[in-house]
């Protein structure tokens, strides 16, 4: 009797000892999340050397621009050469407006038209008044100063763009032999990181990026160190887009680029990233950005789409802040630099 209550006392002893090392071993393997959750450490990731890219057919712009192209095609088939007649007036005023280039430049455009004519054809004066809207300094700078690290910052809403061209610009870079390192500054969702190592990863890039939800200032300042450590040649840092209308976005904002501009960091171009397709709206937003990040360029993208090319001017004109690259479409090869004869002869020329 005695020896089976021992026995049993022993079995009971080992299922308890049993079970309390279950829950220990369980918590040992959960403990690493919570602890990323509180503690958001940067991970640094290296990158295998040579990514594989597919090289599209070179870009033929108007062929891109397909749908801001149609909308001119009306302008582009008024022959006559001299004044112009009321009827014609009427139909470059509407082509105008269609194009998303603004009432503004619109009514300078027909002003000139009226007063000057068209003495070698409706679109060659249609072309002209859209050079002359489109004279912004467009340089990009990649150079900071002595001993210090270029960063470039990309601002903008959810959804327009950013990671994207981000990808695109590494591909440019990382081709011409630069040593590129990618900050995931927008750490509000796990996914944004994942795309923007996706695009390390293919572009051969290295990238600096955080769990969810960490500090983008942290993110990017270890960018930068580590660009620095590494003599990389650019920091290309991306930032979160959402919650555009709250102030904390553009406090947060506004703290990233303090800090990527402390030493050894130095902000050299911060680009507003907008989508073509939401035409006049992209001003809206710009206004809401331009303040807190000090923008030395537009990213225009998704000029391939249902965009309207006008939309162009009117952003150059409107915001004083010139396009210096356009997007016109989804793969690596799709942004150009923007160049405004280009830009114009794709939409105007016969
Ligand atoms: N057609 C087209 N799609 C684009 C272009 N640039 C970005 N996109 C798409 O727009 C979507 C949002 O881009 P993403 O880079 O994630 O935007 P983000 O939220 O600003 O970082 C993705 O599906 C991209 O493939 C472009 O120039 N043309
Ligand atoms: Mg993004």
């Amino acid at each position: 009797m005695t020896i089976a209550l021992i026995a049993v006392a022993v079995l009971v002893v080992l299922l308890v000892l049993v079970s309390l090392r279950r829950r220990s071993r369980r918590q040992k393997f959960s403990a690493p999340q919570q602890a990323r959750k509180a503690m958001p450490d940067v991970l640094v990731k290296d990158v295998a050397p040579r990514p594989s890219i597919e090289h599209g057919a070179s870009l033929d712009l108007s062929q891109r621009l397909g749908s801001s192209r149609s909308i001119f095609e009306r302008v582009r088939s008024i022959s006559s050469i001299g004044s112009l007649s009321a009827d014609q007036i009427d139909t470059v005023e509407e082509v105008l407006l269609r194009s998303d280039v603004g009432v503004k430049v619109t009514n300078e455009i027909l002003q000139d038209l009226k007063t000057n004519g068209a003495p070698n054809g409706v679109a060659s004066a249609v072309r002209a008044a859209l050079l002359e809207s489109l004279g912004g300094d467009r340089s990009v700078t990649t150079i900071a100063g002595a001993g210090r690290v270029p960063v470039w910052l990309f601002v903008g809403v959810n959804g327009v763009g950013k990671t994207t061209t981000i990808g695109k610009l590494s591909q440019r870079f990382v081709s011409d032999g630069k040593k590129v390192v990618l900050a995931a500054g927008d750490t509000f969702r796990a996914a944004a990181s994942e795309q923007l190592q996706m695009w390390a990863e293919r572009t051969g890039a290295d990238i600096v990026r955080a769990g969810e939800g960490a500090d983008p200032s942290s993110v990017v300042h270890d960018a930068i160190g580590r660009a620095s450590a590494r003599k990389c040649d650019i920091v290309l840092a991306d930032t979160a887009g959402r919650r555009a209308n709250s102030s904390n976005l553009l406090d947060e904002l506004s703290k990233v680029r303090r800090v990527a501009d402390r030493e050894p960091g130095q902000v050299v171009e911060t680009f507003m990233v907008l989508d073509a397709t939401t035409g006049q709206n992209a001003l809206t937003q710009a206004r809401e950005f331009l303040g807190a990040a000090s923008v030395t360029g537009i990213v225009l993208t998704k000029l391939d789409g249902t965009a309207r090319g006008g939309i162009v001017v009117a952003i150059e004109r409107e915001l004083g802040i010139p396009v210096k690259f356009v997007g016109v479409g989804e793969g690596v090869q799709d942004l150009i630099v923007f160049e405004p004869e280009a830009f114009v002869d794709s939409l105007l020329d016969a």
